[in-house]
């Protein structure tokens, strides 16, 4: 009796795992994902252990994604709690610099007029000083900016900011690396007009954003299609785009200039080798957005971390692993100053700092 009861449980409780899957999976009509081919460039600098010599700088931060550091020597950081934290020069702990509100803090970066331009996901841009913070920029046309992502102030006083995607928030964004369909943006602040206007759209989750040392481009990630395109602002291409470095082994989050004109791009791993049909089939996708707890169990995208060296020219240079996690996980920015690298992560308690020999 009880043995043929069982294919009928079966049946209907597989029943149910698929109309709870296709009615209740929050994606519409997700694109299969074109993973990046293994190129040659890459496999020349294998993956190494050179972040297990990262310092762990204070221990009990809430997820620091972004780090940035002012003219003098300033490291700051905005953590879940709310709070953008700063950590002086010779000094071992972090104080608490200005309350913001809550977690929604991603990039940060120092004005040049003193202290941080800020994404707010759920607010839009914000500059914060030592009194409190601000809001810059709430909108783009009629818009509400939701999920601005990354930000960097350039010399003639305009910012540019990312915007990952208008349709998924910061809780729930491995939904839109699933859907792979373009919702990001490259935003510009005027000053002048206090106003944001759209520089790009359609964008594969616009991540990090960071300006050439003239600045005459600026580099913007794509995270799920692993690429980072270049966006002129001077000269004969301005208002033109062009790739910058593609086929990344990882999604490229934050990319931050290093003194020397070149560039730091911290990668996320959004695949394990042999389970990358989660990506280029469609069911899984569903499956997975529908019961998100899997997502660690399909992606390696909160253990493995990695920072590429990229030169100005889209070539790379070097790389810095940490393939099982074992000191720091899920590098999401990394940033250079006085011989050393300055890593946030969204899933580790500190900030780490790695020195560049
Ligand atoms: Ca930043
Ligand atoms: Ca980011």
């Amino acid at each position: 009796m009880g043995a043929s009861l069982l294919p009928g449980i079966l049946v209907v409780a597989l029943l149910a795992v698929t109309l709870r899957v296709f009615v209740f999976s929050p994606l519409s009509s997700p694109e299969r994902l074109a993973l990046p081919d293994v190129s040659p460039h890459f496999a020349s600098i294998p993956i190494n252990t050179g972040l297990h010599g990262t310092v762990k700088l204070g221990v009990g931060l809430q997820g620091p994604e972004d780090v940035c550091i002012d003219e003098d020597g300033v490291l700051y950081t905005a953590t879940r709690d709310g709070w953008i934290k700063r950590l002086r020069k010779g000094e071992s702990a972090w104080e608490d610099w200005v309350f913001v509100h809550n977690s929604s803090i991603l990039g940060i970066a120092a004005s040049r007029h003193g202290g941080l331009v800020v994404c707010d996901t759920e607010k839009g841009l914000l500059i914060v000083h030592e009194g409190g913070a601000s809001l810059l920029s709430s909108h783009v046309g009629k818009s509400p900016i939701r999920f601005a992502d990354d930000v960097i102030e350039a010399l003639d006083g305009n910012i540019y900011f990312s915007v990952a995607s208008t349709k998924y928030t910061l809780s729930n964004w491995f939904f839109d690396v699933l859907e792979a369909r373009p919702y990001g943006q490259l935003l510009k602040y005027d000053p002048s007009t206090k106003e944001s206007t759209i520089l790009l759209d359609n964008l594969a989750f616009a991540n990090g954003v960071a300006l050439s040392k003239d600045e005459d481009f600026l580099v913007v990630c794509e995270t799920w299609k692993f690429r980072c395109i270049k966006y002129w602002l001077k000269g004969e291409k301005a208002g033109e785009t062009e790739v910058f470095i593609e086929n990344l082994p990882g999604g490229p989050d934050n990319i931050n200039l290093a003194p020397d004109g070149s560039f730091w791009i911290a990668l996320l791993q959004l695949t394990i080798q042999g389970r990358e049909f989660f990506h280029t089939s469609k069911v899984p996708k569903h499956v997975i957005a529908t019961f998100p707890s899997l997502i660690s169990k399909v992606t390696q995208v909160f253990g493995r971390a990695s920072v590429m060296h990229v030169g100005a020219d889209g070539n790379v240079l070097m790389r810095h692993d940490d393939p099982q996690g074992k000191v720091c996980r899920m590098v999401t920015s990394a940033v250079e100053h006085d011989g050393h690298l300055y890593l946030g992560s969204l899933r580790n308690d500190f900030v780490g700092k790695l020195p560049l020999v």
